[in-house]
């Protein structure tokens, strides 16, 4: 374009009206090569068309250069704001691209199989409850649970324990408040369902059990009993005796060598515990049997008269065994596991083992 010096008020006109045509039309192609751009390579043909210094744009831009100074600020400003516009459509389609090309260009191989998740175990304290549990249902023994915070009377005073034994002393027992306390044995469980229910009886009951006693390699605050309970008339001491090696050969083999030592225990009368032969040395004597060859695996005995008397069930027509099985030291025999405390502490280096 040429713009005669001497006749500026035509020149501006002419220029105006050249300019606003070439900007008119170039913004229609601009806006129609945008709109169509699918690929990278489009993208650069149009960047190339349009915005690079000898591009459509930059042509305009060269045009300028010839424009009289005194309109020149008006028509660059004009300019300018058409080359922000195509750059803008640019930017836009480029973001199109990129996010669709996201999508189709990465690929999904989904025959791949997925990432497994880890696995978690039962904890061992779990397993062992479930193992016990299970010999006892396939007994016929139901299981039942209870309150882990208790009074004195179904802790103690039913269970016959005498007011001054030591076992109520507070060394042994958490108390919460004068007479509400951590249970120390899951038996005022027992004593729940016997007042609760009139006999055939036959039931067992896993639970939490609290001893404030020092804690060591052999004892924790806290541990767990299955106790398990049989009432009935004519219930027999014989017949405990035949539950508990049943449950014995169940649990640790059918080729178990036993034991039956007297006991005392203020809630059954006789009392008895069991040994077995030691399953790590067969009875030669080791570390774990403390040379003996033996090993204590549970307490038992014919339930106290007044006991019964106490849940108001005549002694003189029903008789009843119990029983209790330490689940801790239960699966730290099974195991060898050197200290008690590796039973609370949830290391997974522990657990994994299991
Ligand atoms: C042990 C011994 C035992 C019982 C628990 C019991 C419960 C009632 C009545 C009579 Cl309601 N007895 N339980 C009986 C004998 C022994 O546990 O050494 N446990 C780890």
């Amino acid at each position: 374009m040429f713009y005669p010096e001497y006749n500026k008020t035509f020149a501006m006109a002419e220029f105006q009206d050249s300019l606003a045509q070439s900007i008119t039309s170039l913004r229609a192609k601009a806006e129609e090569a945008a709109r169509t751009i699918a690929t990278t390579d489009a993208l650069e043909k149009f960047r190339i068309e349009f915005l690079a210094r000898k591009g459509s744009v930059g042509q305009l831009f060269e045009e300028l250069k010839s424009v009289p100074p005194d309109v020149k600020p008006k028509y660059g400003k004009l300019l300018n704001e058409f080359r922000i516009f195509v750059d803008a459509l640019y930017q836009s389609a480029k973001t199109k691209i990129e996010s669709t090309s996201a999508e189709t260009d990465t690929f999904i191989d989904l025959t791949l199989p997925g990432r497994g998740l880890p696995l978690g175990t039962r904890h061992p304290i779990t397993q062992t409850l479930d193992d016990i549990k299970s010999i006892f249902v396939s007994m016929g023994f139901g299981v039942v649970d209870g309150p882990e915070i208790e009074d004195d009377y179904h802790n103690f005073e039913a269970l016959n324990f005498p007011p001054n034994h030591p076992a109520r002393d507070m060394q042994d027992t958490f108390f919460l408040d004068k007479d509400v306390l951590l249970r120390t044995h899951t038996s005022p469980v027992q004593i729940r369902v016997m007042k609760e229910r009139r006999p055939p009886l036959r039931v067992i009951m896993p639970g939490r059990v609290y001893r404030n006693e020092a804690i060591s390699a052999r004892s924790y605050c806290l541990f767990h009993q299955v106790e398990g309970l049989y009432v009935d008339r004519n219930v027999s001491f014989s017949e405990l005796k035949g539950t508990l090696v049943a449950f014995a050969r169940a649990f640790y083999g059918s080729s178990l060598k036993y034991k039956f030592r007297p006991s005392f225990f203020p809630f059954t009368e006789p009392s008895l515990e069991m040994d077995i032969t030691c399953f790590l040395c067969s009875g030669k004597g080791c570390r774990v049997c403390k040379q003996s060859g033996w090993l204590e695996v549970l307490g038992a005995g014919m339930v106290h008269p007044n006991v019964l008397r106490n849940v108001g069930y005549d002694p003189e027509e029903f008789t009843g065994y119990a029983f209790g099985i330490g689940v801790e030291r239960t699966t730290i025999l099974r195991h060898n596991i050197p200290d008690i405390r590796l039973l609370f502490e949830n290391d997974m280096r522990f657990l994994k083992q299991f």
